[in-house]
């Protein structure tokens, strides 16, 4: 296919255009840099310079709010702690006042006065700078520090979810020479601005990924855009469960995602295209959920003391997708009422158009490589007929599961593809029908 004729306007549109569309930070333009790393060239020497730079400002980011914090979440817990039994009371303030003092707490702690030089230099990182070797083995030991982790994972709302990542390897990355791998370019943060096209060949045809920005001041450019595509890719961030916007505080990230699906779904110019879905950071929603499960009730104790006594509910609880929510603590049923309310918003006459669903971990690359390869083929070979037709790329486990429990939407073991079915009798035959289109797309290529 080289020309596409757009049913919108009449718009000629030259082979495949897809627009990414999403909040910010659900994962847009790491998709498009995986597509590149399958599809296109591998990253280029300035690419991966820029990359470096942006790694180092991550991890400044990361440093000013973990620190900064330090002392605010140090009055709380002293709070907190004051309600707590006699004999932990006096253990936690001696821990507090010794942090206060800036005494070192353990051996290789480090001294209250290197956090702040830390801190320091974070401030004054510009984007055009490095951190230097020296720094970063400043860097080293107080990331080494026990509260400063801490504070990083009370504090990950507002710190983008790779700075442990970078953190973890930061003598590495701020040793002389040292040239980013493709994993950073996934982790990297970098914000878009304005409008970024990438052509790639897949299979002999032409294949256009449009990147936006996400921010809600971005988002007028959208329409205009859309309508010069074959089709939508949505991602949403499942771990936005307990993050607000930058825009506005009081609206929960993954509150705004869904309204802004339900805008795109049901759009009157958009009806015709294909909307692919990503449900995007499952790696970062489970270890969040982890996280969040042992802190409520009384569990996080055993392996937190300075939790003891701030007892609290989940906190995905507190977002309104979850408001009808009855079912348990259990990720899959989490990720599958997600799935639902957002499907479950495209209204009865839309329901005509293609739909495809995957749950995706956008800078895993093994799993990038089958989540896009399964939505290539659905987009080449166009032969899947039949509404809301959401294609998994192992129908045979996806059958095997979906046998064993009875749910409409299901996760597949490989690849964390979604296979959604009202049952399974039917995903059986759609399995059938999608290995033939599968097959007769393979022998005419
Ligand atoms: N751990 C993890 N990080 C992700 C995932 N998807 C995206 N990210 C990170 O989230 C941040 C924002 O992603 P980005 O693609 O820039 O979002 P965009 O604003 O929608 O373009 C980057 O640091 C990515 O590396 C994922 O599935 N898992
Ligand atoms: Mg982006």
């Amino acid at each position: 296919m080289g020309i596409c004729i757009s049913e919108q306007e009449g718009i000629v549109i030259e082979g495949y255009r897809i627009l990414l569309l999403g909040g910010g930070g659900s994962g847009k333009s790491t998709i498009m840099r995986q597509a590149q790393n399958q599809y296109g060239g591998r990253f280029t020497a300035e690419e991966r310079a820029l990359a470096k730079k942006t790694m180092h400002q991550n991890v400044c980011s990361a440093l000013i709010v973990c620190l900064e914090a330090l002392g605010n979440e140090q009055d709380e817990l002293k709070s907190c702690n004051q309600q707590s039994s006699t004999e932990d009371e006096g253990k936690h303030k001696l821990e507090i006042s010794q942090d206060k003092s800036g005494q070192l707490e353990d051996p290789g702690t480090p001294t209250k006065d290197l956090r702040n030089e830390v801190l320091q230099r974070c401030k004054t990182y510009d984007a055009e700078g490095e951190l230097s070797e020296e720094m970063g083995r400043k860097i080293a030991k107080v990331w080494r520090d026990r509260k400063v982790r801490n504070a990083l994972k009370r504090n990950r709302q507002r710190i983008v979810e790779n700075a442990q990542f970078f953190l973890n390897k930061i003598e590495a990355i701020t040793a002389q020479g040292y040239q980013c791998t493709d994993e950073d370019l996934f982790r990297v943060r970098m914000r878009t601005s304005g409008v970024v096209e990438k052509t790639l060949k897949v299979c002999g045809k032409q294949m256009t990924f449009i990147d936006v920005g996400g921010q809600w001041h971005e988002r007028a450019s959208w329409a205009a855009e859309a309508k010069r595509c074959t089709h939508i890719l949505f991602l949403t961030s499942l771990a936005d469960y307990d993050v607000s916007m930058e825009e506005d505080r009081s609206m929960n990230r993954l509150t705004d995602s869904l309204k802004l699906f339900n805008a795109i779904a049901n759009d009157k110019t958009l009806k015709s295209l294909p909307i692919i879905t990503f449900f995007n950071k499952i790696d970062v929603f489970m270890s969040k959920l982890a996280d969040d499960l042992s802190k409520s009730g009384n569990k996080l104790a055993e392996s937190q003391p300075e939790y003891r006594n701030c007892e609290s509910q989940p906190e995905y609880r507190n977002c309104e997708v979850f408001a009808d929510y009855k079912g348990a603590d259990d990720a899959g049923e989490l990720v599958d009422h997600i799935q639902r309310q957002f499907i479950s918003l495209i209204k009865k006459k839309n329901l005509k158009r293609k739909i495809y669903s995957h749950i995706t971990c956008a800078v895993d690359s093994e799993n990038m490589v089958k989540v896009l390869t399964s939505m290539m083929d659905s987009i080449l070979s166009d032969a899947l007929e039949g509404g809301g037709l959401v294609v998994g790329d192992d129908p045979e486990e996806a059958q095997m599961i979906c046998k064993a429990i009875p749910h409409r939407f299901m996760l597949s073991k490989s690849g964390g593809t979604f296979v959604m079915s009202e049952e399974h009798a039917k995903l059986s035959r759609m399995a059938s029908r999608q290995e033939k289109a599968l097959e007769e797309l393979m022998s005419s290529r």
